[in-house]
């Protein structure tokens, strides 16, 4: 639940972002219209990443040698002052000029959580392996978390901190965004979306390893079934919305 925006922190993990990390930190500096603060955690680049961050001087930044996607989002929220987080790459893909829309529906919709979803306009720049794997992943995600989302691995989301600091999250790579989603369906947490668009990646490489990351993904959502109560409300759930699909 979500009635005022009174601090955001944006966490954003890098690891070798050189290229791009400067101009996502400035456009969010400039276009976020609520009191801010942001945090860049960073895996240890070799990049010259880490002094950009430190040049542009309005940045909090956190060197967190541990591998992993959801390890420097974790290590990134533990620092976090705001009532409301924004997590987002630091890669440029994410339009995140469109961050005031996440933070408006927070408070509009009263949410738990607000996902930027690609999926309006995803042939700009989602591959086509990215899409469907996304598509089935969202299909069993909502299916079986009675839930009607459409871009599941969107990373550019706004979270109630009191509400992320409820639930455990135990992934460290990709596969943390989705156990997060996971989590929320099982606390009956309130996730909406806002359309946004995807930019292709400038500088650098993606750090998704696909195969690896599909596998951890779905024995998340698999293994998130294995409570019987998740079962039941579900069945109940899909018998009387199935019709709204
Ligand atoms: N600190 C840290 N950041 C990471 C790590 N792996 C990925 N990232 C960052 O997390 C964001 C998402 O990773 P990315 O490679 O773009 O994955 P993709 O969006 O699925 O292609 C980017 O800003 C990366 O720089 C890591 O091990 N540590
Ligand atoms: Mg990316």
């Amino acid at each position: 639940m979500t009635s005022k925006v009174e601090l955001v922190s944006v966490v954003i993990p890098t690891l070798n972002e050189a290229g791009n990390i400067l101009e996502a930190v400035t456009t969010i500096y400039k276009e976020l219209e609520y009191p801010k603060e942001i945090i860049v955690v960073d895996g240890n680049s070799t990049d010259g990443t880490i002094d950009i961050v430190k040049d542009a001087g309005f940045c909090k930044l956190i060197i967190e040698p541990r591998r992993g996607y959801g390890v420097a989002l974790k290590t990134g929220m533990k620092n976090a002052k705001g009532n409301i987080i924004v997590m987002v790459d630091g890669d440029g893909t994410y339009e995140v000029r469109h961050i005031n829309r996440l933070l408006d529906m927070m408070v509009q919709k009263d949410a738990d959580m607000v996902l930027a979803t690609r999926m309006y306009d995803p042939n700009k720049a989602m591959g086509l392996m990215n899409f469907v794997g996304n598509k089935v992943i969202t299909y069993f995600y909502d299916f079986f978390y009675s839930q009607f989302l459409s871009d599941t691995q969107s990373g550019f989301r706004a979270i109630s901190h009191e509400a992320i600091d409820k639930v455990k999250l135990n992934e460290g790579d990709m596969a943390y965004a989705t156990e997060m989603l996971v989590q929320f369906a099982k606390e009956g947490y309130n996730m909406v979306e806002v359309p946004t668009t995807y930019k292709s990646r400038k500088y650098g490489k993606t750090k998704l390893k696909k195969f690896k990351s599909g596998i951890e993904i779905f024995s998340t959502i698999f293994r998130g079934l294995l409570d019987a109560d998740m079962v039941r409300k579900n069945e109940e759930f899909w018998q009387k919305n199935w019709f709204k699909r």
